[in-house]
């Protein structure tokens, strides 16, 4: 990739039902490796700074309508446009982190029905992740954890749906994360730390959830 002698930076990406722990994650995972001295970033989607992400944000908070073939492009087209910028910055040796990626875009638009093929296709030629980290959590469970925050999507039913969704999009480059299972491991071995990824690997843990 290019001329640059710093070699290309990774793009992790978290993916997983909300409040399924991907923010504090992410969040964690920037401070390791901010403190092995890597250059790092933490992006998320959908980005509501830019205009389009402005549109996503009024449909998510339900001031605005769209049919969902709409908002399922908006979604694309907001990592679109941040696309080169994201080029720019792996080639130029910055690792980032992202907090929800094309996976989140097929899975809650299928969910909601949309053909899954037809879904998936405007994210050919986004670039893809070194490495997805889908955190695992029962919706039950992620909706005991509350914050629920009245979006649009925030409903048990429909976060079922998604959660089969996504199930559908694993392939090699996913690391899953079973989290209910690696919370009660962790309990077990007395690190006192609230989620699992990367704390196992901070408390020096093997995960029997991790597959
Ligand atoms: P946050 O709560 O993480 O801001 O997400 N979503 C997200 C989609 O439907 N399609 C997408 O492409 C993306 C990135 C997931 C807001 C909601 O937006 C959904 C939850």
């Amino acid at each position: 990739m290019g001329a640059s002698n710093e070699p290309r930076g990774a793009l992790v990406v978290f993916e997983g039902l909300d409040r399924s722990g991907k923010t504090s994650q992410c969040g964690k995972l920037l401070s390791y490796l901010e403190g092995l001295g890597l250059s790092v970033e933490l992006w998320r989607f959908p980005d509501r700074t830019t205009s389009v992400g402005q549109m996503i944000s009024a449909y998510l908070t339900n001031k605005s309508q769209l049919d969902d073939h709409t908002i399922h492009l908006l979604f694309s087209a907001n990592r679109w446009e941040k696309r080169s910028m994201m080029e720019a910055k792996l080639k130029a040796g910055t690792t980032l982190i992202v907090d929800r990626y094309s996976y989140s875009g097929v899975a809650f638009s299928s969910a909601k029905g949309l053909d899954f093929e037809w879904c998936k296709a405007p994210e050919n030629g986004l670039i893809a992740p070194d490495l997805v980290v889908y955190l695992d959590i029962p919706p039950e469970k992620a909706a005991e954890r509350g914050g629920y925050g009245g979006e649009r999507y925030e409903q048990l039913e429909f976060q079922k749906k998604v959660a089969q969704h996504y199930k559908l999009l694993e392939d090699s480059s996913w690391k899953v994360i079973l989290c209910f299972i690696s919370c009660h491991i962790a309990i077990a071995t007395r690190c006192h730390d609230d989620r699992c990824f990367p704390m196992h690997r901070r408390c020096g843990e093997t995960s029997g959830g991790d597959r």
